[in-house]
C-alpha cells in the first residue's frame, strides 16, 4: 500500500515523469497536440500509474507540487516542440483551491518560454461543482493569458450541459467509455453524433478520446469530431519518443 510518507519522499527524489499521448486532427491526420499524463518512476515497484497515487495525493494536498512539477517540465519539453504542436496538462480540482495556480501557470510559461497560446488546461466537472465563484474568476484569468480550456471526461458526471453555459470552454474530451462502445452500441453513437454536433454549434473543438481502432475513427470521421486521441496512435510515452510520434504517418 502506498502512503503519504513514500510519495512525499518520491516527491522529494524526483521520481515522478510527464509522459505524452499525441492528439490527432480526425480531418488532417496531423498530430495538433500531446496530452501530459504524470508518471511515478518507483525505485521497487517500477512504473506507477496516476490511478494509484493521484488520489492520495489529492487527500494530502501534494498533487500541488506534483501538478506545479508536470506543468514546469511539460511546459519545458513542449517549447522544444513544431510551434504549431500544442500541449494539454491535466489540473486536479485540489489545484484550483490553492491561491498560487495563476502564478504557477506564469512561472512555467515564462521558464520554459512557451507561449500560452499553445498550453490547454484540462478540468474536469467536478472542478466547477466547488467553489464556483472564485473557480471561474480563475478560469477567465488564464483565459486571458491565452492559455484555453478543457471539459475533460465530458459525459461522466451530471449535468454537463450547463456547465457548457457557465464557461465558454475551448474543447470538449468525450470520454472514452462512448468510444469504445461506438460500434456495438447505438445509444454511444448517437451520444458522439449529439456531442460532436453541439461543439460545432457552440464553436467548441471536440476531442474523442481512447480511440483504440479504424472503425471508431471513421465513425468518429463521419460525425464530424475535431480531434482523436487512443491507442490507435500511440499509448503515452516519454518525451523522448515525441519526435518518433511525430513522425509516424499515423
Ligand atoms: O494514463 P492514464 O493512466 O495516464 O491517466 C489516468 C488519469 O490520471 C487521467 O485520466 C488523468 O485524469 C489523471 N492524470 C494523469 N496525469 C495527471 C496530472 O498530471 N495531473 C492530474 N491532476 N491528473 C492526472
Ligand atoms: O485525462 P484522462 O482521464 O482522459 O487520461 C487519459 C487516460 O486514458 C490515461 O489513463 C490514458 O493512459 C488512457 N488512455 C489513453 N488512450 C487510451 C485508449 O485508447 N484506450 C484506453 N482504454 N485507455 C486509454
Ligand atoms: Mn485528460
Ligand atoms: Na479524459
Amino acid at each position: 500500500r502506498l502512503l503519504e510518507m513514500d510519495l512525499r519522499a518520491a516527491v522529494q527524489r524526483d521520481e515522478f515523469e510527464a509522459y505524452y499521448q499525441p492528439i490527432r486532427d480526425v480531418a488532417s491526420g496531423r498530430v495538433v497536440a500531446f496530452e501530459a499524463l504524470l508518471r511515478w518512476n518507483h525505485p521497487q515497484r517500477g512504473l506507477i500509474a496516476p490511478i494509484d497515487f493521484i488520489p492520495l495525493a489529492e487527500e494530502t494536498g501534494l498533487i500541488v507540487q506534483l501538478g506545479e512539477f508536470v506543468l514546469r517540465s511539460a511546459c519545458i519539453d513542449a517549447a522544444t516542440w513544431p510551434d504549431d504542436v500544442d500541449l494539454a496538462v491535466n489540473l486536479s480540482p485540489v489545484q484550483f483551491k490553492n491561491p498560487n495556480l495563476i502564478a504557477s501557470v506564469i512561472a512555467a510559461l515564462a521558464a520554459s518560454g512557451l507561449d500560452a497560446r499553445r498550453l490547454e488546461l484540462e478540468i474536469t466537472e467536478s472542478v466547477l461543482l466547488q467553489n464556483s465563484e472564485a473557480t471561474l474568476t480563475t478560469l477567465h484569468e488564464l483565459r486571458a493569458m491565452g492559455v484555453r480550456i478543457s471539459l475533460d471526461d465530458f459525459g461522466t458526471g451530471y449535468s454537463s450541459l450547463s456547465y457548457l453555459r457557465s464557461f465558454p470552454f475551448d474543447k470538449i474530451k468525450i470520454d472514452r467509455s462512448f468510444v469504445s462502445e461506438l460500434a456495438t452500441r447505438e445509444d454511444s453513437m448517437a451520444i458522439i453524433r449529439a456531442v460532436t454536433s453541439l461543439g460545432r454549434s457552440l464553436g467548441i473543438v471536440t476531442t474523442a478520446e481512447g480511440v483504440e481502432n479504424d472503425a471508431q475513427l471513421e465513425l468518429l470521421r463521419r460525425e464530424g469530431c475535431t480531434q482523436a486521441q487512443g491507442y490507435l496512435f500511440s499509448k503515452p510515452r516519454p518525451a523522448s519518443d515525441v519526435a518518433v510520434m511525430l513522425n509516424r504517418p499515423r
